[in-house]
């Protein structure tokens, strides 16, 4: 299998994060990539190459020009105002008795274009964001060259980020961008399978209504954790896409057994739905010791669902999501590819 990769990804190193009242080093940090990196080449699964740079154009197709104007821009508005010490953090939200208008200040369209405080913009941001973007659309051309196969090692990670709102260290929808590119290149049904702890309130709300991606998703409960605001098992969709939208919130401290019956679930949906790609939101943040998440998959359990992705025998995407448990992100991770291509 092929990985692609961009050195780019460390252009973007947030500084904090406010937890519990404290401001903590941001647990989306460079290291994640660099663990999964150096795992995918001591396991040998296969050559690693740059992206191909194929421009705006297939980001435009997800989110807003007047988005992603903003998201290049804010950081040189940021320095003209001053000399930045910190981040560029949101603190105030078009919340509920507030209107939807956008503002001309720095600030008003950072709450404008955000839905919480969890997404710093630095200086290398943009770059960091475009580079990992083009790095699934790189592991997409693969795939849609012929591969049974491809791994985009995303970072940032995406499945937050809305067509025009980003959040939980997500700005650009890696997984989204590389799903209309394939629409785009000839694939008339793709599927999503997104196995990141959190729920993709990004993903979902960008295929809310269409019929041809099929989003599938297994997280923790919104009632109880991050993004709380979406991913319940009654989001089914809407108009066309009506029966095209598949939540199977979890509860905290769930381990394989529900978990991998979970994903047969998913999995049973995604083959009624005969895609002709399937792109997996490979987060492995449901991992035992992740830091920020309470789902209880080992090690093992990544071989398990990369077999059972396997069964599927569609040519798959892998696109990097989540995972903060640093040490063991690359063995799980590396996990999901290896047992895919063992099965
Ligand atoms: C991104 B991805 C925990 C705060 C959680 C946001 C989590 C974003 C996860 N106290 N903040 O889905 O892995
Ligand atoms: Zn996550």
């Amino acid at each position: 299998m092929l990985t692609f990769y961009s050195d780019d990804h460390r252009l973007h190193h947030g500084r904090c994060e406010l937890i519990d009242g404290e401001l903590k080093p941001c647990f989306e940090m460079p290291s994640r990539a660099d663990h999964v990196l150096q795992r995918v080449k001591e396991r040998n699964l296969g050559e690693v190459r740059g992206p191909n740079d194929f421009g705006m154009a297939p980001i435009e197709r997800i989110h807003g020009a007047d988005y992603l104007t903003f998201l290049e821009g804010a950081w040189a508005r940021w320095a003209a105002a001053g000399n930045p010490n910190g981040d560029l953090l949101p603190f105030t939200w078009p919340a509920r008795t507030l209107r939807h208008k956008l503002p001309d200040s720095l600030h008003g369209q950072l709450g404008y274009y955000s839905f919480d405080g969890g997404a710093p913009i630095t200086a290398g941001t943009w770059q960091a964001v475009y580079s990992s973007a083009q790095v699934a659309l790189s592991a997409q051309r693969e795939i849609a060259a012929g591969a049974r196969s491809a791994f985009a090692l995303c970072r940032p990670p995406g499945h937050h980020a809305a067509a025009d709102l980003m959040g939980g260290y997500c700005y650009l929808n890696n997984a989204a961008i590389a799903a209309q590119a394939c629409l785009d290149q000839g694939a008339l049904r793709v599927a999503i399978l997104d196995v990141d702890y959190h729920h993709g309130n990004g993903t979902q709300s960008i295929f809310y209504a269409r019929n041809d991606v099929l989003v599938t998703s297994i997280h923790g409960d919104p009632s109880f954790e991050f993004p709380f605001f979406l991913g319940y098992a009654d989001e089914v969709g809407e108009g066309a896409g009506r029966g095209f939208n598949l939540n199977l919130p979890l509860a905290a401290g769930s381990a394989w057994d529900a978990w991998g019956a979970a994903l047969d679930s998913a999995c049973q949906r995604i083959a009624a739905y005969a895609p002709d790609v399937v792109l997996v939101s490979l987060g492995v943040d449901t991992f035992k010791d992740d830091p920020i998440s309470q789902f209880k998959l080992d090690s093992p359990d990544y071989l398990r669902m990369g077999q059972r992705i396997a069964a599927l025998g569609k040519p798959t995407l892998f696109v990097m999501e989540g995972g903060y448990a640093v040490a063991e992100i690359g063995i799980n991770a590396v996990n999901v590819l290896e047992g895919f291509q063992g099965a």
